[in-house]
């Protein structure tokens, strides 16, 4: 009946969080709104606000989506192109790398990707045949969050088991340390955290929504948690809140570490990170006795020794015996293979020819510069030109002609602009998937709610037409999305399969609270918690953690701080206009002190530079921010912004001491008025 209503439940598939709940309204078949679903425990009838606003736009616009497969015209990187049929871009595709594999090997194919989508098939089914074609990566967490799952591998022997959020109920305190739900994790912040009857604390440089709002707020200078947390230690010991029971049975290596601990008083703790002695010792207090839950966020180890701080705080839950009781335990990211998602059968790296190899993104550029290994470079689910440190350099080396590029998205990205064919990729709007919370232990449905767009494809039929075109028989390659579904479904207990998922929208995998490693048995070598940690000591690092920081800025240099900002997800929804006019101007944050020592005042335009870079920016000043401390945030998009850059044309790409991975939060700069900065020297005319 035309202009009927119904109502498609589905499930956001973004890098977040808080995967809502989603209601898809129709009218006469048409989709006319996307709503948080009301029945729905995360999202309870609201999305975010860019959310709200890019489904409602962007995503279901066909005048800002992509709609035909596209060939370059113009110059690398000008961004001239001419739609092409699906047929004639997939062989030019599979063409080139057929040619690319017999001279060169596939390893000299690259593909880089990401969590543009979290579901499961579009983000983990394309692997097949990336893994058949024997393709290097370049390593996906290392954009984002390897060092913390380095360090946890090595202390936990996982980094993807985490508390069950449900604990919540049973926890004294929840301790919150380099994590902004306000705008990482909206609903967790909006609901679960406050409904919480514990008291909250929150480690931050930053005074953002949910540091404002907590009981206690430790403000931290960037680089410099590992002294806070073995201050925290020793404020623990001293007040007798050890649980050396715990330490005794579960953990190897407590000997080595105590000693360390005896400088490290509240006072040392404050000379070091800024932070007041009594509120170290007031948080030690609360979180020793607790039951406590401790939040690690991912901004936390995006440090140059991010890694050293996560075995840091990390100590904190078995010296407390704060894990494996109610209201207990430790959060990085709760993975989906603990509800019984197989990861291999998903991406099967059995059908890889050769063994797999792997290239942090973080070495990238030099790579490509270098000119020799990287013959292809298939992007999907990610906007690299955006969102990867060395901004200019990157843009530079991905306009090389000897390159032959691949851009899969929704939009015609800053990485679009730079490829030589550019494949677009349905919405999460468009098909049926998977979504596996990386906070909740919840299990998801994406349901289709309308057609793609234009010619859209989800990435896996992409992939299957590749395999197609490469003639690559086998069976994995081709096997449907509906198969596949109905057997992630079962795998995780769901015994109705993908149906009856799709019916509940989304399933709690336990009726209750799961608790954390309870057996107090750890995937370690040893089975115990290894705070000494013979395989870090063979990869090179200390046995025990350290309370190292990092040296301050030299003087005149700012920590510049570019975590995620509450109106764009990563990179995605920069093409919307409406959330363009929410997120005003790319702005930079500075304490008061630091402005009027700088002589510069709030609205001016100011100048951030340092070797790798400059970028104009509008100055706000508040004391969100400690001094020494510049905040602003993540990867806008390029095309159409002021000095055609962001905030990634001055990171210089530093990585973490363990796992390769990106110290974004490292970065420093020189700030300085508008007019000064013009006559000096720029990082490009200085290279
Ligand atoms: N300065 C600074 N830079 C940072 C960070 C920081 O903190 N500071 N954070 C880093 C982190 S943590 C990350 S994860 C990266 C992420 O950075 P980005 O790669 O920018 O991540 P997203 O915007 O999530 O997604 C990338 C693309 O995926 C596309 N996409 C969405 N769904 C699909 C789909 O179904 N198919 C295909 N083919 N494409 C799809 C989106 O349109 C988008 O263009 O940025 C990093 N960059
Ligand atoms: N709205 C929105 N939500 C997002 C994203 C987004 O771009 N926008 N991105 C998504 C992605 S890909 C990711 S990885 C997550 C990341 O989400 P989070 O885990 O919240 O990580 P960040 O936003 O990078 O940084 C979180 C906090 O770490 C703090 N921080 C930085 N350095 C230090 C330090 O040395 N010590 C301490 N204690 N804190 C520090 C920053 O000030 C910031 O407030 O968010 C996801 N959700
Ligand atoms: S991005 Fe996060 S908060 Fe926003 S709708 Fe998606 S899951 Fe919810
Ligand atoms: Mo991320």
């Amino acid at each position: 009946m035309p202009g009927e209503k119904t109502i498609v439940r589905t499930t956001c598939p973004r890098d977040c969080y808080d995967a809502c709940g989603i209601a898809v309204i129709k009218r006469g078949g048409k989709v006319t709104k996307v709503l948080g679903d009301p029945d729905h425990k995360v999202s309870r009838g609201a999305l975010c606000g860019k959310c709200a606003i890019a489904y409602n736009g962007v995503i279901r616009d066909p005048g800002a989506r992509l709609t035909r497969p596209l060939k370059r015209v113009g110059p690398k990187g000008e961004g001239r192109f001419q739609p092409i049929g699906w047929d004639e871009a997939i062989g030019i595709v599979a063409d080139r790398l057929k040619a690319i594999a017999a001279e060169d090997g596939p390893q000299a194919i690259y593909h880089c990707h990401y969590t543009g989508t979290c579901s499961l098939i579009a983000g983990g089914f394309p692997m097949r045949f990336l893994n058949r074609l024997g393709a290097s990566d370049i390593e996906p967490d290392t954009i984002c969050n390897l060092a913390g799952h380095v360090a946890l591998g090595y202390q936990y022997g996982s980094s993807v088991v985490g508390f069950d959020p449900r604990a919540a109920r049973d926890a004294a305190c929840i301790l919150v340390w380099g994590a902004n739900p306000a705008h990482s994790a909206p609903h967790a912040h909006k609901h679960w955290l406050k409904e919480a009857p514990g008291k909250k604390i929150v480690v931050d440089p930053f005074r953002h929504g949910t540091a404002a709002e907590a009981d206690i707020h430790l403000q931290p200078f960037p680089g410099t948690d590992a002294a806070l947390a073995f201050a925290m230690l020793h404020a623990i010991r001293a007040e007798g809140l050890l649980d050396r029971d715990y330490l005794a049975r579960h953990t190897i290596g407590w000997d080595q570490l105590e000693p360390l601990l005896d400088p490290c008083t509240p006072a040392w703790g404050e000379a070091r990170t800024g932070v007041p002695a009594a509120l170290i010792a007031e948080a030690a207090r609360l979180y020793g006795k607790g039951p406590s839950l401790l939040w690690l966020g991912q901004g936390l180890q995006r440090q140059p020794l991010g890694g050293n701080i996560f075995r840091a705080v990390g100590l904190l839950p078995p010296a407390t015996g704060n894990i494996g009781k109610p209201g207990a335990g430790f959060l990085y990211l709760n993975g989906a293979g603990r509800k019984g998602i197989d990861g291999d059968y998903l991406e099967a790296p059995h059908l890889r020819p050769t063994p797999r190899t792997s290239l942090s993104h973080m070495d990238l550029v030099e790579t490509l510069e270098a000119g020799r290994s990287i013959k292809a470079l298939l992007c999907w689910n990610i906007n690299i030109a955006a969102s990867n440190p060395q901004q200019e350099r990157l843009h530079r080396a991905l306009r090389s002609e000897d390159l032959f590029t691949v851009s899969i998205d929704l939009f015609q990205t800053d990485t679009g602009d730079h490829a030589d064919i550019v494949l677009p990729a349905a919405s999460f709007l468009e098909f049926d998937d998977m979504v596996s919370s990386y906070f909740n232990l919840t299990l998801s449905a994406q349901a289709k709610a309308m057609e793609p767009i234009g010619e859209a494809l989800p990435n896996q039929e992409i992939f299957r037409r590749l395999a197609s075109a490469m003639g690559f028989n086998e069976p994995e390659l081709y096997e449907p999305d509906a198969a596949i579904l109905d057997r992630l479904a079962k795998s995780c207990g769901v015994t109705g399969g993908f149906e009856a998922l799709a019916g509940a929208g989304t399933i709690e995998l336990w009726p209750d609270p799961v608790p954390q490693f309870a057996d107090g048995r750890f995937p370690t070598p040893s089975g115990k918690i290894e705070i000494a940690s013979a395989a870090a000591a063979r990869d090179g690092y200390p046995l025990v953690p350290q309370p190292q920081i990092d040296p301050r800025p030299r003087s005149g240099r700012f920590r510049l701080l570019s975590p995620a900002s509450a109106w764009l997800m990563n990179s995605s929804y920069g093409n919307d206009p409406l959330i363009a006019q929410k997120n005003g101007e790319e702005g930079v944050t500075l304490h008061p002190e630091d402005a009027t020592a700088l002589g510069l005042e709030a609205g001016a335009t100011v100048r951030l530079r340092n070797e790798t870079g400059e970028l104009a920016m509008r100055l706000a000043v508040a004391p969100v921010v400690p001094r020494g401390v510049a905040l602003a945030s993540k990867s806008r998009w390029i095309k159409g912004a002021r000095g055609h850059a962001n905030v990634n044309c001055l990171n210089p790409g530093r990585k973490t001491d363990m796992g390769e991975s990106t110290a974004v939060h490292g970065v420093e700069v020189e700030i300085l008025p508008q007019e000064a900065a013009a006559d000096r020297p720029t990082a490009s005319a200085a290279e």
